[in-house]
């Protein structure tokens, strides 16, 4: 199916998501608030249905029908999750709750055996605190160093600047892949290889690129990349962690407990093969089942499709909103054909608190997120506490934008009259 057309938006993809059809303060819900978390399509909530209905049950342990139902339909899960990141093979996904413990998993595992005083990892100034925090932690611990790549001019990430930083030194490069914040799509392909060359691994947060672009781990020859299922219409609670086979076969298990172990004795345990190894304890098991729902809604759309409509709405959101005099929107400016960033815009209205203005949008059945998006270093280099964010996903129409445009104008002139 392609989607360009509005109105199979409308017609039959707004069709699968029960929530979008309600009022909010006695007006139509606008949810724009998809990058920190995006709605469910029914298909994801009947899965969940099901499976407590019909196969729930431990999984890898029982030797009854449910249990092997369950065990089947979670495995099943990480196929899915493996051909949709085009994975070399399944043993490289390893659920877990979501991408922060992901970057945990990596950080504790890897980071705290591999790292020694003086070794250099290099995050960005763009990064989410759960890409930032682990590392702090484990530096500490290490005596391992962390360097930031800054901003360019255009508020990207400063590939220059990132050349001249890494060296042999270099133990781990960890980047996002888009942010959250300024919606620049960081070149992760150049990265790599620039780390690569220098003996680095690279780590990808993928949580704001996964759900709306094409990923595909082998091209992109990632060490370690990350994603958090509710961000790509799964339920909370899951998450993956992609590792390339033979570094996730060299890591110690992150967690011990029951599911990772090949034997118990009083004195020592040997580990099970992976990617059981860095799952231990029952696993969030209706959510993974979820999760493969979900990554076969998103495929079905078809990824290029989702990319291709919401570089329409960018295109049609920068226009309008950039519109506005009052508003600075941070990041890059997308094309005229809405290419070169992500579907959202983080923005400033002058004088206006970010929290004030979705407070007042809220009112108008507007969800957008205010304040720091978990970003606060990178909103201490822009010099401002906080934002306001729209950010689209490919269930939203221009219709939608419009509504959102008018009711921000409306709250800047709110704002303007009670302050005069
Ligand atoms: N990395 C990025 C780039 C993110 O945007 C987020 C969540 C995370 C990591 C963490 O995801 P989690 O599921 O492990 O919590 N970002 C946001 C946001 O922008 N607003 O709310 C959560």
């Amino acid at each position: 199916m392609i989607i360009t057309q509005e109105r199979i938006i409308v017609d039959k993809v707004r069709k699968d998501f029960p929530i979008l059809h309600q009022e909010v303060n006695g007006k139509p819900l606008l949810y724009l608030d998809n990058a920190a978390t995006s709605q469910k399509p029914i298909v994801v909530l009947d899965t969940l249905r099901r499976y407590y209905e019909q196969d729930n049950s431990n999984v890898h342990r029982g030797a009854h029908t449910l249990s092997a139902r369950a065990t089947d339909a979670y495995e099943g899960a990480r196929d899915k999750v493996a051909k949709f990141v085009n994975a070399a093979s399944r043993q490289e996904i390893v659920f877990t709750r979501n991408a922060t413990e992901a970057i945990n998993l990596v950080a504790y595992s890897w980071g705290l055996h591999n790292l020694q005083p003086g070794d250099e990892i290099i995050l960005s100034v763009i990064e989410h605190h759960s890409n930032i925090v682990p590392w702090q932690i484990i530096a500490q611990k290490t005596g391992a160093v962390i360097k930031y790549v800054g901003l360019t001019e255009n508020e990207e990430f400063d590939l220059e600047q990132f050349k001249s930083l890494i060296s042999q030194k270099t133990k781990l490069v960890s980047v996002v892949h888009v942010s959250n914040t300024l919606g620049c799509i960081n070149p992760v392909e150049q990265i790599i290889a620039i780390a690569h060359q220098q003996g680095a691994k690279v780590l990808i947060d993928a949580c704001q690129s996964i759900p709306h672009l094409p990923i595909n781990v082998q091209a992109m020859d990632c060490d370690w990349l990350v994603a958090s299922g509710h961000k790509m219409c799964a339920p909370t609670g899951i998450g993956f962690l992609y590792g390339k086979e033979e570094l996730l076969e060299a890591m110690p298990p992150f967690l011990g407990g029951g599911e990772m172990i090949a034997e118990v004795f009083l004195e020592y345990s040997t580990y099970g093969e992976l990617p059981h190894k860095f799952e231990a304890g029952t696993p969030a098991i209706a959510e993974a089942i979820a999760l493969g729902a979900a990554v076969d809604y998103l495929s079905g759309l078809g990824m290029e499709n989702i990319h291709a409509y919401e570089e329409e709405l960018t295109a049609y959101l920068f226009k309008y909103l950039g519109g506005i005099p009052e508003v600075r929107i941070y990041g890059p400016q997308p094309t005229a054909d809405g290419k070169g960033r992500a579907a959202l815009a983080s923005f400033a209205v002058e004088g206006l608190d970010s929290s004030d203005i979705a407070t007042m949008l809220d009112q108008e059945g507007v969800a957008i997120r205010s304040g720091h998006h978990c970003t606060q270093p990178l909103h201490r280099v822009l010099g401002i506490s906080g934002t306001a964010r729209a950010s689209i996903y490919f269930y939203n129409t221009r219709k939608e934008i419009d509504a959102f445009i008018v009711a921000l104008k409306e709250t800047i002139e709110f704002f303007r009259t009670v302050t005069d």
